[in-house]
């Protein structure tokens, strides 16, 4: 501890300039990660040396998004200095938690995607495998989102601000990053056509590496981060023209490449800027990997043993034209052996089936942006209807029929005619691949049979699952001391790195000292958020109601407006004196909508304004109360998940891939309502569907009904509470003085489809919550199906799908030494 209040001290003064007998909680922050950050190097050098020297396969996991969160209390707890830590600072004046809140998250993400991405890393971390994970440092990461007079505003989130002191920036080692320009042709010593592609503008992209620690095992894998620095400087132009400050905004313009994170969760956004990232982020990484790996081989066709690279969704599908056209136009090989060592490298996530999420883009954007890859794709097109139609014709076509030959080449081709003619980025990700995996059960069943049924009859085999998991140490361990301490005493702490032992706690269910031990702990973090939201929202909340909790993105088909009709048909019932047995309750929502998606941020409104009514009612407001999380985020789900009870899953079913805050809340205790979808279905599966609340119409039965005509008037009419609720909400109720504020909202479930079946699951979802609140006044079987549901969480963790990944899709095995945990 000595040791480590020195090295403080010394940071304070020598890092940090600054004077340690003043104490700023900033700098002793900043000098502690410091010291954290200079205990995680020497391991880090060490296992980056060591695959060099066992000559180790690695993992590429490339990924637009990631949401680490922050970093200080993660690492101390994977250093098993947590303790030392706390005492440390407690000696030189400071609460560890206190410091730890002076750390900005890292918000370089939307949702679930990039959440999804820092949980995988943590896995290879701990599981001793040989990864990398690549992204962009956006300068301003996912906005800022304050609510004012109920509405969402967006701020930047200016997060380099305070300096990132677990970054090390590697401004001497830059790859150039190339844009426009053109393609020239020449011919070969054996007289093959060959192509050169002169670019236009150059861009230079800077590694910023972030070091992510394995649990207890000295393994510390990277995290390389872009940013795009300009080429001005080195351009002599610039001092022969002496044109100083024409050549600045030149720089400016650059460097904007890498300064924001397009902020939409599953909508495409189409725009230049984002396209340019992506290429930027795909040419530096692929151009990194190969000058690993030409450190120690010469031969290409070497490449699919020695690398594997794991594109997170399309957003990185340019790769797969970026490779071709380095191992075509630089190494020159022919077009088969190239082709060959692509689809062995690549494999690829697909993580929506929404379609408006999957990405296109404008042939003519391709051309001019990047000419010698748009090329690269219409060969690799006329290639593969070529083989499709070999296919086709072939004996065994199965159910291909060639007669309609001429509908499935356009339907599979990587061209998309219309409205304008695009590249679809998901079919060039499919073609490219050997592997392309679905993040659930569910999800990867309907890819085979709806989205990309004709790929999967023909590539059989390459469609797979690979459910989604978290990771056990940040979302319990780190995030719920109380639980865990609990646990721990009973089982030990072996299920931090194996989750499965969890399964140890079924038989204490049954033990009513555990239960209210278990109990005494959900109370703590329930009583830690009250603290939290007085603080921050200058709020009571009353720690005897049940906590009842939808937190993630805002978006239709996740139904926030379900769970807002629940809470205004039971304020309606309070009301009007028809709810005497009505179990008390707090609902939380919070989430961040895409600046660009009107319904979501009228829902957000809708949601603030019935919250205002019910807490000002005090006819109520004893029974009632609902609370607006501003800015959600993967510090704040810390908070909240572990205090929840109640956790809303309820999306319309097929619609959500998997999930993850689904299995976040059930490994900490809480209870799930929720539909047949995504990966809650084998949640109910692993914890047995009887010890969850699952209600709602399942995916064939939604398909059905909307084949036999789908009529939301029809529930409106033969509901009297659904009626109200709507009639309310469409009026001024909950908006005095606007009238038609939330019109759009209720009209479009009326008049405009209802497209995510809000209507038809109502009642069953007023029948599930009727049956939680009923539940939650015997606490003892409350706690027991609590206590069962968190033990058997064991397989969603993201160990176990990391695990999957390197068997099945990569073929790599974890570092020796490390296999059972814990390195030398
Ligand atoms: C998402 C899915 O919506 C979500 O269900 C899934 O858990 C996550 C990680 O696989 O990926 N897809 C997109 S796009 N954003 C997500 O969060």
């Amino acid at each position: 501890m000595e040791g480590l209040k020195k090295d403080v001290i010394r940071h304070v003064v020598s890092s940090l300039g600054s004077d340690y007998a003043s104490k700023s909680a900033y700098n002793y922050y900043n000098a502690l990660a410091l010291a954290v950050r200079d205990r995680l190097i020497d391991n880090w050098i060490k296992t980056q040396r060591s695959y060099y020297d066992e000559k180790a396969k690695r993992v590429y996991y490339l990924s637009l998004e990631y949401l680490p969160g922050k970093s200080l209390m993660n690492n101390l707890h994977c250093l098993g200095i947590y303790e030392t830590a706390r005492k440390a600072m407690s000696d030189l004046g400071f609460s560890l938690e206190d410091l730890a809140e002076q750390e900005w998250d890292a918000g370089l993400g939307n949702g679930g995607l990039g959440r999804l991405a820092s949980c995988f890393l943590d896995s290879m971390a701990t599981l001793g495998i040989p990864g990398y994970g690549y992204g962009i440092r956006y300068d301003y990461g996912i906005f800022h989102q304050v609510i004012e007079d109920g509405k969402q505003v967006e701020q930047a989130d200016n997060w380099m601000r305070v300096g990132n002191p677990w970054a090390y920036e590697r401004g001497q080692h830059l790859f150039p990053v190339r844009f426009f320009g053109e393609v020239k042709n020449w011919t070969d010593e054996y007289g093959r056509l060959r192509h050169t592609w002169t670019a236009g503008d150059t861009v230079l992209a800077m590694p910023c590496d972030m070091l992510v620690p394995g649990w207890d095992n000295h393994h510390v894998i990277n995290m390389r981060l872009w940013s795009a620095r300009s080429d001005v400087e080195f351009d002599l132009d610039f001092f022969n023209t002496g044109n100083y400050l024409g050549a600045v905004e030149e720089k400016i313009f650059d460097e904007k490449i890498s300064k924001v994170l397009y902020p939409s969760d599953q909508i495409e956004e189409g725009r230049e800027l984002r396209l340019k990232q992506q290429y930027f982020f795909v040419t530096a990484t692929i151009q990194d990997i190969l000058r690993r790996f030409r450190k120690k081989h010469q031969d290409m066709t070497e490449l699919p043993q020695s690398v594997a690279i794991q594109l997170n969704d399309t957003h990185p599908a340019i790769a797969i034209a970026e490779l071709m056209r380095i191992l075509l136009d630089e190494d020159l090989l022919d077009w088969e052996v190239a082709w060959d060592i692509c689809v062995s490298t690549f494999a690829y996530t697909n993580h929506t089936i929404l379609p408006e999420a999957l990405e296109t883009w404008p042939v003519s954007l391709l051309e001019r942006m990047l000419p010698r890859h748009m090329q690269i794709i219409y060969e690799i097109n006329a290639r593969f209807l070529r083989e499709v139609e070999r296919v086709a014709r072939s004996e065994d076509c199965g159910q291909l029929c060639h007669r309609d030959l001429d509908h499935l080449k356009q339907r599979v081709s990587l061209i998309q005619e219309r409205p304008i003619k695009s590249v679809r980025m998901a079919h060039l990700a499919i073609i490219g691949s050997h592997s392309v995996n679905g993040v659930a059960a569910l999800h990867t069943e309907l890819l085979k049979a709806r989205v990309f049924d004709d790929f999967q009859r023909l590539y059989p085999q390459k469609i797979n699952n690979k459910t989604n998991g978290v990771t056990p140490r940040r979302w319990l361990w780190s995030a719920n001391q109380p639980l865990s301490r609990l646990i721990a005493s009973h089982i030990g702490t072996g299920f931090v790195r194996n989750l499965d032992e969890l399964t140890q706690l079924e038989p204490l269910a049954a033990d009513p000292a555990f239960r209210e031990a278990w109990r005494a702990a959900k109370l703590e973090n329930k009583q830690r958020l009250q603290a939290y939201i007085k603080r921050k929202l200058m709020r009571e909340l009353h720690t005897e109601h049940l906590f009842d909790v939808h937190i993630k993105r805002i978006h239709e088909y996740k139904r926030q407006v379900l769970n807002l009709l629940h809470v205004v048909t039971a304020y309606n019932r309070l009301r009007h004196g028809q709810a005497a047995d009505f179990t008390p309750r707090t609902v939380f929502f919070g989430g961040k909508a895409a600046p660009s998606y009107f319904m979501a941020k009228r829902i957000i409104h809708a949601i603030n304004a019935v919250a205002a009514t019910v807490n000002a009612d005090s006819r109520v407001n004893d029974k009632l109360q609902v609370v607006y999380l501003p800015n959600y985020c993967v510090s704040q789900a810390e908070r909240v998940i572990p205090a929840t009870e109640l956790s809303e899953q309820i999306s319309t079913a097929g619609m959500e891939a998997s999930g993850t805050g689904n299995m976040k809340f059930a490994l900490n205790g809480a209870l799930t309502i929720g539909t047949w979808d995504g990966a809650t279905i084998e949640m109910a599966q692993a914890i047995g569907p009887e010890l969850l609340f699952i209600f709602g119409m399942r995916e064939d039965e939604l398909v059905s009904l909307r084949q036999h005509g789908y009529n939301p008037m029809l529930y409106y009419h033969g509901d009297e509470e659904l009626r109200e609720a709507l009639d309310m909400l469409r009026s001024d109720a909950f908006s005095p003085g606007q009238h038609g504020l939330f019109a759009p909202l209720v009209d479009n479930l009326l008049h405009g489809g209802d497209r995510f079946f809000v209507l038809a699951d109502y009642r069953q979802y007023l029948g599930a919550q009727q049956d939680v609140g009923r539940l939650y006044l015997d606490q003892e079987e409350w706690t027991r199906r609590s206590i069962l549901n968190a033990a058997r969480m064991g397989f969603f963790s993201s160990d176990r799908a990391i695990s999957q990944y390197a068997r099945e899709i990569w073929d790599v095995a974890p570092m020796a030494g490390l296999q059972n945990g814990k390195g030398a």
